[in-house]
């Protein structure tokens, strides 16, 4: 049988979301499935569920030849909490995401387009936790992300072909290594020797065993220059499925600020922008946290913190993807 998939693409500073607003898993029957009183258990339950189940509907919508694998997709699900906007599960061409800063900007403005939404404060429901997002116009959004944190600083990674580089781990609703501590140019005509760079640190990590307190995988790598026109920091981003951020990261600006707050480098509500490689801006700021539950592998003295990103997104395309079952690649193309 052909299947028909409703999605609103977007962009947020460059780097696109694709939301599937219907025809997709039966999101109603798996919440009340597996709802429980916490939203994200609920949400973990079900990327579990869909890990086992939706693997070639994942890679269809998000892998060649209908999409590629810059883009993150998102499945828009009922809240469970009735006084929540509603929840979202963001994945990729490799699989799932914990949170997504540039997806929760490009969900916001889909929603404004859809009508679905007024300007005003919505909570959303993650995975990793609960999202406050203001919509601030039709394109404008602020997120007040889950608690982020500094786990590890001045760790060094092993290369293969050259020097060990040192860096942060840090959490912002997914895993990241930030350093400052090499000389490659932050410019898009460097975007070869910065992804080829990038890879060698994650092979370095996972050769060496650096993993989150857990053993989570770092599976995100930031490249740090200093800002210009007015920007603070320029970066570089390295996403899980090996290709690059052309926004600035909206987790990754997240676990940015906790290492600054750590260092006392920024101070509460102090406005840090971060630009990406591409010349695009979030605008970000935090305070500390003050109800983080168990924040595994915070160190002690060490406090999570809100951060808060601001940024734009715009609508490309409202579109009905077909998938069918006699097309050779109705799941993707294989990686
Ligand atoms: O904006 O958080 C983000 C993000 C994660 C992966 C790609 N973008």
């Amino acid at each position: 049988m052909i299947q028909q998939i409703q999605v609103i693409d977007s962009h947020t500073g460059g780097e696109p979301t694709r939301l599937v607003i219907s025809g997709g898993p039966e999101f109603d029957q798996l919440m009340a499935r597996f709802r429980t009183n916490s939203a994200p258990e609920t949400l973990q339950q079900v990327v579990a569920f869909l890990e086992q189940n939706f693997e070639p509907l994942r890679r269809g919508i998000i892998c060649e030849p209908r999409c590629s694998e810059h883009w993150v997709g998102a499945w828009l699900l009922p809240p469970v909490d009735p006084a929540h906007l509603c929840g979202v599960i963001f994945f990729n061409n490799v699989g799932y995401l914990g949170m997504c800063g540039h997806g929760t900007i490009g969900l916001m403005a889909s929603l404004a387009f859809l009508d679905r939404v007024q300007p005003g404060r919505y909570l959303v429901e993650t995975p990793v936790g609960v999202v406050a997002t203001e919509l601030l116009d039709s394109h404008q959004v602020r997120i007040g992300n889950v608690p982020s944190y500094l786990y590890r600083q001045h760790v060094e990674v092993p290369l293969s072909n050259r020097n060990p580089i040192t860096g942060d781990l840090a959490w912002g609703g997914n895993w990241f290594f930030l350093s400052s501590d090499h000389s490659l140019e932050v410019e898009m005509s460097n975007l070869a020797a910065l992804t080829q760079f990038s890879l060698e640190i994650q092979a370095g990590m996972e050769a060496n065993g650096i993993c989150g307190p857990t053993g989570e995988r770092i599976d995100h790598v930031e490249l740090f220059v200093p800002g210009r026109d007015g920007a603070n920091s320029r970066s570089f981003v390295l996403c899980p499925g090996g290709a690059y951020d052309r926004s600035p990261c909206g987790t990754g600006t997240s676990a940015k600020l906790a290492c600054l707050a750590a260092e006392g480098k920024l101070q509460p509500g102090e406005v840090w922008v971060q630009e990406s490689v591409t010349g695009s801006r979030f605008h970000a700021s935090y305070q500390w946290a003050t109800n983080t539950g168990a924040l595994a592998g915070l160190a002690s003295g060490v406090r999570a913190i809100t951060p808060t990103v601001q940024g734009s997104a715009f609508v490309m395309g409202d579109t009905t993807l077909v998938f069918d079952p006699r097309d050779l690649f109705v799941d993707g193309i294989p990686v």
